[in-house]
Order: structure tokens, then sequence, then C-alpha cells
């Protein structure tokens, strides 16, 4: 008899949900940045986990766009936070990640801006908890960044809050406390036959995939020069009869003015995006990749419709 079931990873923005969930799968499926908002949409991840006496559980990971406050005006921010609630409805249990130094930061009277913003979303996503019928396990993410006496406190102030069942320490970057975890969620779903395939990492469609790779490493080396409001779709994708693939994606941002800083000098900076998103698309496929990238100005493709249905998201929430 095996176990399978959902599980929803949520939190404020930049608390380490992806980087948790690719450690829970033991591959990387989900994009990490620096950046907060960086996950815009549900991405199913699956762990093939093990129950302490040894029983099959495949865990699917619904990770999620952060939760927080967006602006009435933001369209897509509004969408992102509603496919984070949706996501917690549909699963089976509920992980709430919090950036624990952050918090011990804001407390300590030492926070920078973001750090407060953290805070304030993680008591609101503690607040949205608190409204449901069953308790969230709740992981203190990036226990490497804070000093051990910091602990106790930090649990016994999270115990207080009512709203967990279970309680972990994790640093998803270096791997601690993340086994127990595992054991802990192979637990919590119900028996069941499996949901996937047993070598399945991830049920996302290739061209969102493809594209979010590339948008990963847009993200990664324009940090500061571009806004965040920029996007990735993949536009072709066709298998060519050699066994390579070939990948066509256009960049959207939205000025005009944005677009040479994608470009670089003699199309530099495109050139290196372009190399390391195939380098790991590559990895991912197992075959050679040839991608070509193109760069395109939309200004308003926060309001197009047919850009939110590319990713799953709703539109109008
Ligand atoms: N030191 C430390 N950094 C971490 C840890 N987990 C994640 N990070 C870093 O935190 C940043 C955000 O990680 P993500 O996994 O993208 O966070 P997220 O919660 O998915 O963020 P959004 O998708 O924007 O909501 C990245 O720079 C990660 O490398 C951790 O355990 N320790
Ligand atoms: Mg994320």
């Amino acid at each position: 008899m095996t176990r399978a079931g959902f599980a929803a990873i949520v939190g404020a923005p930049n608390a380490g949900k992806s980087t948790l969930t690719n450690a829970l799968v033991g591959e990387k499926v989900s994009i990490v940045t620096h950046k907060v908002q960086t996950t815009r949409f549900q991405i199913r991840a699956i762990a093939m986990l093990e129950t302490p006496d040894g029983q099959a559980s495949q865990v699917v990971l619904v990770d999620t766009p952060g939760i927080f406050s967006p602006n009435e005006s933001d369209r897509l921010a509004k969408s992102m936070v509603h496919a984070a609630w949706t996501g917690v409805n549909d699963s089976n249990l509920i992980v709430h990640v919090v950036d624990a130094p952050a918090w011990l930061r804001q407390s300590a009277g030492e926070g920078s801006s973001q750090d407060r913003l953290s805070v304030d979303d993680t008591k609101s996503v503690v607040n949205g908890l608190k409204k449901r019928h069953s308790k969230a396990m709740l992981v203190l993410n990036k226990v490497d960044e804070i000093p051990h006496e910091k602990v106790l406190p930090l649990i016994a102030e999270f115990n207080e809050m009512d709203a967990y069942s279970e309680l972990f320490m994790t640093s998803a970057k270096n791997g601690e406390g993340i086994k127990a975890l595992s054991t802990a969620l192979a637990e919590a779903m119900p028996e069941g036959p499996l949901l996937y395939p047993t070598d399945q990492a991830a049920d996302i469609p290739s061209r969102l995939m493809a594209a979010e790779i590339t948008r990963e490493k847009l993200f990664l080396r324009l940090h500061d020069e571009l806004p965040y409001a920029s996007m990735v779709e993949t536009e072709n994708w066709k298998e060519l009869k050699s066994g390579d693939v070939r990948i066509e994606q256009v960049i959207y941002v939205r000025r005009a003015s944005q677009k040479p800083i994608v470009l670089g000098k003699q199309g530099r900076t495109i050139k290196d995006i372009g190399a390391s998103a195939r380098h790991e698309m590559q990895n991912w496929l197992g075959r050679k990749v040839h991608l070509f990238l193109f760069v395109k100005v939309r200004e308003k493709w926060k309001d197009d419709q047919a850009r939110y249905t590319g990713m799953g998201l709703e539109f109008d929430v």
C-alpha cells in the first residue's frame, strides 16, 4: 500500500518556498532568485518520499507564488496571490514556509524594508491559515543564518499562534532538516495509489518549464537593472530529425528603454542569458537544445489575457 497526496507550499515572497520544493524533490523544478515574487504560478513538483516504516509516499508539492498585499491596480500581482490561495484550497496539507532570519531581524528592530514586508506578509498568511479548519505544518527556513540561541524563543513565539500542527527548522539551501520534514510529509499523505509515474519530477508543460528557465537567467543576470515586470514565452518548440530540439522564445519587456538593457552591448547580455538557459535546458532534457531568444516591447502585457492563460493564471480575480 502506498500513500499519495498534495501539499501546498505557501508563505511570504522570498521565504525559500521554491528552494525547499527543489530540495524535497531532489531536483530543480521551480526557479529560484534572490528577488521577491519570483514564482508567478503554481508549480507542481513531485517528491517520492518514504515513511519511517518504509512505505512509499508520493507527495505532490504545489509551489505557489508568495502571498503579499497586492496593489488594487496590479493585475498580475492579484492573480499570483489568488493562485497561491487556490493552491491551499486544493491540497491535503499546507506547509507554511517562513524566512526566520527576516523575522528575527525585524523583531530585534534591525529589519530592512524587505524584512518588514516579509513579517507583515507572514502575519497575514498566519491569519489566513487560522481561518481554516485544519492546521498547517510550519517550516522556519534559512536556519543557517540564525544563531542557535535564537531558535527556542522563535519556536515558542510561533507555537503560541496556534495555527500549526507541527514545526520544522530547515535550511533549504544546505539541506539541514530536510530529512525530518520529508518523513513527516510522507506520513501526512493519505493511503492510496500513486498519482504520477515514480520517475516524474514535475507536472508542468515543457514549453512553460523552458520559459521559466530563461526567466530565471534573465532575473539573475539583470537583477537590479531590469524591472521585475518582464516575462518569457516559448513561441516555438520543434523536435528536429537529429533528436535535438529547437526552442524559440520571446522576452517581453514593458518599455522600449528596457530592450537595450536586455540585449546588452553588442548583444552580449542576451547571449549570456541564452547560453546559461540553454545549458540548463540541455541538462533537463538530456539532449542538445538550439535556443533562439527575441526581445519584444509590449507595454501592456500585464493586461493581456492571453499572457495569463499561457501561465495557467486566472485573469480576472
Ligand atoms: N541562507 C539561506 N538562503 C535561502 C534558503 N532558502 C532559500 N534561500 C534564498 O532565498 C532566496 C529566495 O528563495 P526562493 O526559493 O526563490 O524563495 P520563494 O519563497 O520561492 O520566493 P517567491 O517565489 O519570490 O515567493 C534565494 O536567494 C535563495 O537562495 C536557506 O535555507 N538559507
Ligand atoms: Mg518561489
